[in-house]
């Protein structure tokens, strides 16, 4: 195998892998090899990704792998960020995400801005308690293409109707599509508050996002 095959390979079966000491060493040995930190972003580290969420989907890796998987790519991402040329990342679409006001629960919203970036999307990621004001204010200065809520407890999520709500008001709501997630959350209330989508776990909601993004083109 060539050599630049070779170490994608490696990048991604270190994700698959959870090998957080490797995928530096593997980051590193890409750099020196010449190939764009682009390339070993995308053609390696994502494409373990993608292999992590179909394993998740067919019940082989469980949550637990799904947040080694990001903090490995995580690691190997610190390596090669510096070495990113601004321009470089094409990005897909841009989101503003955070977990709602009351609520400080950030480990499922930080694996799904981590498979959104993996994915190519621009994460705005506005952190946890982020009442409505927060919300419409980023709509207003980052101009997303998505916004991402994220509620954990059943006396929070009913502030996720404020967002949609406080969106109108803006007038902003038609110019955004609307997620919402967390484990206390349905289908039904996401309809019920006017949100176009829910996902129940990050792997779905990356994948309507790109769904989104991909109609809009
Ligand atoms: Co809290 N907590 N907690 N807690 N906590 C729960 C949620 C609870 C169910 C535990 C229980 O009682 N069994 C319960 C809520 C009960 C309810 O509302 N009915 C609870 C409670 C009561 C509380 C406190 C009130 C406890 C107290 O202080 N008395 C308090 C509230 C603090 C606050 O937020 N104001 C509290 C605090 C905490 C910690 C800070 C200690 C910690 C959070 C640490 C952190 O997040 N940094 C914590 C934890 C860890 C939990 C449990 C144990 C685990 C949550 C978690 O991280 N799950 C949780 C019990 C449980 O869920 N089994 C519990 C793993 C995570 C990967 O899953 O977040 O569901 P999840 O994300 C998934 C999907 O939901 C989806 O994708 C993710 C990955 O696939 N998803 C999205 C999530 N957001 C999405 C957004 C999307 C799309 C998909 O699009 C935008």
């Amino acid at each position: 195998m060539p050599r630049r095959e070779e170490i994608l390979a490696r990048l991604r079966d270190c994700i698959v892998n959870f090998d957080i000491d490797g995928i530096k060493d593997a980051a590193r040995e890409a750099i020196e090899a010449g190939i764009p930190a682009y390339d070993a972003i995308m053609e390696g580290m994502a494409k373990g990704m993608e292999i992590v969420g179909r394993k998740y989907e067919e019940g082989e890796y469980f949550l637990a792998e799904l947040i080694m998987a990001g903090e490995t790519m995580k690691e190997g991402v610190s390596v090669l960020e510096p070495y990113l040329r601004s321009g470089e990342f094409l990005r897909i679409g841009k989101v503003v995400i955070g977990t709602v006001e009351g609520d400080l629960h950030d480990i499922g919203k930080n694996i799904v801005v981590t498979l959104l970036s993996a994915s190519g999307f621009e994460v705005i990621d506005l952190g946890v308690d982020v009442s409505a004001d927060k919300f419409v204010e980023a709509v207003k200065q980052y101009k997303p293409d998505i916004v991402g809520m994220s509620a954990l407890l059943t006396t929070t999520m009913i502030n996720m109707k404020k967002v949609v709500e406080a969106l109108k008001e803006a007038g902003l709501k038609d110019k955004v599509k609307i997620i919402v997630g967390g484990a206390p959350l349905t289908e039904e209330f996401a309809r019920e508050i006017g949100a176009d989508g829910y996902a129940p776990d990050a792997v779905l909601g990356v994948e309507i996002c790109k769904k989104w993004v991909s109609v809009k083109r």
